[in-house]
């Protein structure tokens, strides 16, 4: 039997979280104070290599130098206006990261999912003004198993009943197609109605699902052919993590609406963004849309040295480089209990081999007590993202160590 102790500690700061915060997660039993590169420590010191990255938030490494010192800088300056005034970071801002993705303008907000609502908003008011679809009539088309955020309108179009019972009614106007196949897409794009296609050019949530080759480009085409705008969800695929700078550049794609969120601020602080050309973006009229903390002071200057410390350290790169080790090493263990590797640059996951249900928790348990934090999703599947700038050795010490958690769970 595994048996998994936790320090008085920990226990006491777990209590805490019980007895006062909400139930609406079921996180590993480790309480974590620090963070630094690839690594996190817990309250009694011990360290872990940290191998979800704040859910792709944190690809520049835990508390990055050159971030922090930015953020200490702006923190003392000045962090907010709201957008009743203008203030010189936003301007920058926008200017760099339009630049930056080759885009004429950017919406800039905090959380992931609100940059998704935008861009929805910015398909439907397209679809009516420009592409003439009939009042309240536009459809957005998605994919099944996707995974876009947890506001009530985004919930609408989930597939994952854990996501959505019991939180109608819902928003209308979306429908699913499955995740790469063009020919349901073509089909679904035969409705005039449809305005938008909304996916991830990587199925995160649903187990790191990577399409096809020539899937991407397949979509870009049909959505040219249909004029539908193509809407690129890289808050988790984007930003260096599965080896290029946004995983659509794996197959040379420009996406109509780019959405970014998570590591456009390195897991400091929450900063989104929607860029889009003029045609589209210009849609929206001063006073339509907005937030309160949307483009503060603060968020511009954190996500412009985020940005560019991923250019200067060849993240990217490093990434793509890295992931190939790693697929590759762990396929080499021929460990019974992995039925799949998969993923691309670093943003990989296994799908675990065991009758048990509990099996990915299990090794999940062993894993952290070997000293290595990861976390299951959706049952069977363990994904392994650690933060991009992870060396060669470091990798080979993390396969060393799921190899041995794994002989132990067998
Ligand atoms: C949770 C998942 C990952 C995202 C994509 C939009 C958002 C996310 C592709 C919304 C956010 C987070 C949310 C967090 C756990 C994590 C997650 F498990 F939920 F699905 F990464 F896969 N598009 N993903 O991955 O961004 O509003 O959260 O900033 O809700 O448990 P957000």
């Amino acid at each position: 039997m595994l048996t998994h102790t936790l320090s008085q500690q920990s226990a006491h700061y777990l209590h805490l979280e019980e007895q006062y915060g909400a139930h609406n997660y079921h996180p590993l039993p480790v309480v974590l104070e620090k963070g630094e590169g690839v690594f996190v420590w817990d309250v009694d010191g011990k360290r872990y290599y940290d191998f979800l990255s704040g859910y792709s938030a944190i690809n520049q490494g835990h508390c990055h130098p050159r971030i922090i010192a930015k953020l200490l800088e702006q923190a003392t300056k000045l962090t907010l206006t709201s957008r009743a005034f203008h203030s010189n970071k936003l301007g920058e801002y926008a200017q760099y990261i339009t630049s930056f993705f080759g885009y004429d303008k950017v919406l800039p907000m905090n959380t992931g999912v609100e940059a998704v609502e935008t861009a929805i908003k910015l398909a439907r008011r397209w679809g009516y003004e420009v592409k003439g679809i009939e009042k309240n009539m536009a459809r957005i088309i998605v994919c099944e198993h996707n995974f876009h955020g947890r506001t009530s309108t985004v919930i609408s179009f989930s597939s994952d009943p854990s996501a959505y019972t019991h939180f109608g009614p819902f928003m209308p106007g979306f429908d699913f197609v499955p995740f790469n196949d063009l020919v349901s897409l073509e089909k679904a794009f035969q409705d005039k109605n449809v305005t938008a296609f909304l996916l991830e050019p990587i199925q995160g949530e649903a187990g790191v699902v990577v399409p096809d080759e020539g899937y991407l480009k397949g979509v870009r085409d049909l959505c040219t052919e249909y004029n539908v705008l193509l809407i690129a969800d890289e808050i988790q695929t984007g930003l260096a993590r599965t080896g290029k700078m946004l995983a659509i550049d794996h197959e040379d794609v420009h996406a109509d609406i780019l959405i970014l969120g998570k590591a456009l601020s390195a897991g400091i602080l929450p900063v989104s963004a929607v860029l889009a050309d003029d045609d589209i973006m210009l849609l929206i009229k001063p006073g339509e849309h907005g937030s309160t903390y949307g483009g503060n002071p603060l968020a511009c200057a954190v996500a412009i040295e985020s940005l560019q410390v991923l250019k200067d350290e060849n993240m990217a790169e490093n990434a793509a480089a890295m992931g190939e080790i790693f697929r590759n090493e762990l396929t080499k263990l021929n460990s019974p209990l992995i039925k799949t590797v998969r993923g691309r640059g670093l943003l990989n996951a296994i799908v675990v081999n065991h009758e048990n249900p509990e099996a990915a928790w299990n090794l999940c348990m062993e894993l952290k007590d070997n000293g290595l934090l990861a976390k299951p999703t959706h049952g069977d599947k363990i994904r392994f993202a650690p933060p991009l700038v992870i060396t060669k050795e470091q990798i080979h010490e993390c396969v060393e160590i799921i190899g041995h958690s794994l002989k132990v769970l067998k």
